[in-house]
């Protein structure tokens, strides 16, 4: 692994795309499943990965490409700690990375597919055997593309694995907060149903000056969404700067900050 990591530094540039970001792919899944009984699976959850796109048209992946791949993971469920988010995760990742108030929540990035894919890009084409990770297509050319239905996959499979109370983070510095095309309300949210998940509990986060209230309209209309499911459903505002400011300081205890 250390030779394979030394030489895609080395060669980076003349090794093929797909080197490196198979060579990446299997790294980080190792860091995840480390000291684990799964540790050896990383080639068994490649494949399974690779399978769902390489050789195809990247406009013509459907999210059920990675069924297969979902089927080599198998996730805990997640009682009354898991955390949605839509826009707001810059904000998720830095709580994350403070390590306070958070210990609690998980993500979809907590998870072993969202930690080794978050931040990464890639697609194939008709007939090739490789990957790229440039020059792939975004969202607003083809929707079916092989990274946005690996994330409506994932999430999907991550949403339908809660229970309890769900808490999701959503952007009160944006006019709509919850938007009809994210995978928060196109996706997750239809997972969400009693008797496994009984409450959704917003938290609105605002940073700078633009501030949405609760009553926002989309808010309503999520609102509206969970009590037609059945569901508990409470919001919250929260001032995201005073959040992080506030857990950043290590002489005030999390308590302090919520
Ligand atoms: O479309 P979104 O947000 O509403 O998706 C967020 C939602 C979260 O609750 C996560 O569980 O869906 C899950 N999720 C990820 O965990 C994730 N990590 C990285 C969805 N997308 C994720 N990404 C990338 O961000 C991915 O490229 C996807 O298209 C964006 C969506 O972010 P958003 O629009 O803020």
């Amino acid at each position: 692994l250390i030779v394979g990591i030394c030489l895609g530094i080395e060669f980076s540039g003349a090794v093929p795309s797909n080197k490196d970001f198979k060579t990446v792919t299997i790294s980080k899944c190792k860091e995840f499943l480390k000291n684990t009984s799964s540790e050896n699976k990383c080639e068994e959850v490649w494949d399974a990965f690779s399978k769902a796109y390489v050789g195809k048209d990247p406009c013509e992946v459907p999210m059920e490409a990675y069924d297969p791949l979902m089927q080599t993971v198998r996730e805990k469920d997640a009682c009354n700690r898991m955390l949605l988010w839509s826009k707001t995760k810059l904000f998720v990742r830095q709580l994350r990375e403070a390590q306070k108030c958070l210990p609690k929540l998980l993500t979809l990035e907590d998870t072993l597919l969202g930690f080794v894919m978050d931040g990464q890009t890639w697609c194939s084409k008709k007939g090739s055997k490789e990957t790229f990770t440039k020059g792939c297509p975004k969202s607003d050319k083809c929707e079916r593309n092989p990274v946005r239905s690996f994330w409506n996959r994932a999430s999907e499979a991550f949403s339908q694995a809660a229970c309890g109370e769900v808490t999701a983070m959503l952007n009160g510095s944006i006019s709509t907060p919850f938007n009809n095309n994210s995978i928060f309300a196109s996706i997750e949210v239809k997972q969400l149903s009693p008797p496994q998940v009984k409450a959704l509990s917003v938290i609105l986060v605002t940073t700078g000056n633009d501030k949405e209230t609760c009553e926002n309209d989309s808010l309503r209309t999520l609102q509206n969404a969970a009590l037609d499911r059945e569901l508990e459903y409470t919001c919250k505002e929260l001032d995201g700067s005073k959040i992080l400011d506030c857990i950043s300081d290590p002489d005030r205890p999390c308590g302090d900050c919520w």
